[in-house]
């Protein structure tokens, strides 16, 4: 089993990023590591989900590039639904160009996605000048970056010296830098970095009762949340079709959020 040596809200107290405390300090509150991948692409459908797994979720993980009908009235719905419930938004727009264009990416278009987003992510191909793209915006208004340390698909490439750049810059740059992509942890906990995994869902590959789903036909791979938070040390897991797609998306969303947070307990007790 992953150790760790602080918990979360010890964590939040001496987190250097302005969005990574509240996040995690809404985490200890709300007892719940649990971020929602809403991917869908209408947005009334989109804003009843996200009204309905409030209360189980700290995060609501968007693609706003699939909402059909994307406004910022949908923006400015959605913020108001997360403000009500102790949520915050983080958008899963993976920067990946040079620092400039990556910069107007951030700021500028139809989204203007740092307006509202208190997260969002890059990869780190293009080298760490992306970091610097994000990085007026980010500060300017206490946003939170998350650099691509992992991918849960597949025959991902985002390995070896990838990896080693987006732990390299978030342990050089916590105040900037408020977590990493990853499946599990990839720096001690002392680091004030926060680690979030996608590919979870109680259905994962070791699930012990679920008849395992362990993966899509697009090559995603599924663990449970046990695993990622207990045995690889995750923080925060993200869990999108198993409880979007479920048939009671409520008691799918109250699942996860107990499973993910009695293994969190487990990892600080042991
Ligand atoms: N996502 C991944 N894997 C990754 C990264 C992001 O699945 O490595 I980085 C996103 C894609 C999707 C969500 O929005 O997380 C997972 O959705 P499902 O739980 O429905 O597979």
């Amino acid at each position: 089993h992953h150790r760790r040596t602080l918990t979360l809200e010890q964590r939040a107290a001496r987190c250097p990023n302005p969005a990574g405390r509240r996040l995690l300090e809404i985490i200890s509150r709300k007892r719940t590591n649990l971020c929602i991948s809403l991917d869908m692409t209408d947005s009334a459908e989109i804003l009843s989900t996200a009204r309905l797994v409030a209360p189980y979720v700290c995060l609501f993980k968007t693609h706003v590039d699939i909402v059909a009908d994307f406004s910022q009235d949908f923006v400015a719905e959605l913020t108001a639904i997360a403000e009500e419930h102790d949520v915050l938004i983080f958008e899963d727009r993976k920067f990946a160009d040079i620092g400039n264009t990556a910069r107007l990416q951030y700021e500028a278009g139809m989204y203007r996605i740092a307006e509202w987003s208190h997260f969002t992510n890059a990869h780190v191909v293009s080298g760490p000048g992306v970091v610097d793209g994000l990085r007026g915006a980010a500060e300017r208004l206490g946003r939170g970056l998350l650099l691509l340390a992992e991918m849960s698909s597949a025959g991902s490439l985002v390995t070896g010296p990838v990896t080693e750049l987006a732990v390299e810059l978030a342990a050089r740059e916590p105040a900037l830098i408020t977590g990493l992509i990853a499946g599990g942890a990839l720096l001690p906990d002392t680091a004030d970095v926060i680690t979030m995994s996608p590919g979870v869902s109680l259905a994962g590959e070791d699930s012990p009762t679920a008849r395992p789903a362990a993966g899509d036909s697009f090559g995603q791979q599924y663990v449970t949340p046990r695993r990622a938070i207990m045995d690889r040390g995750t923080d925060v897991v993200i869990v999108g079709r198993a409880i979007i797609g479920a048939a009671d998306p409520v008691a799918a969303a109250k699942l996860h959020q107990t499973a993910a947070w009695q293994a969190y307990e487990q990892s600080v007790a042991h």
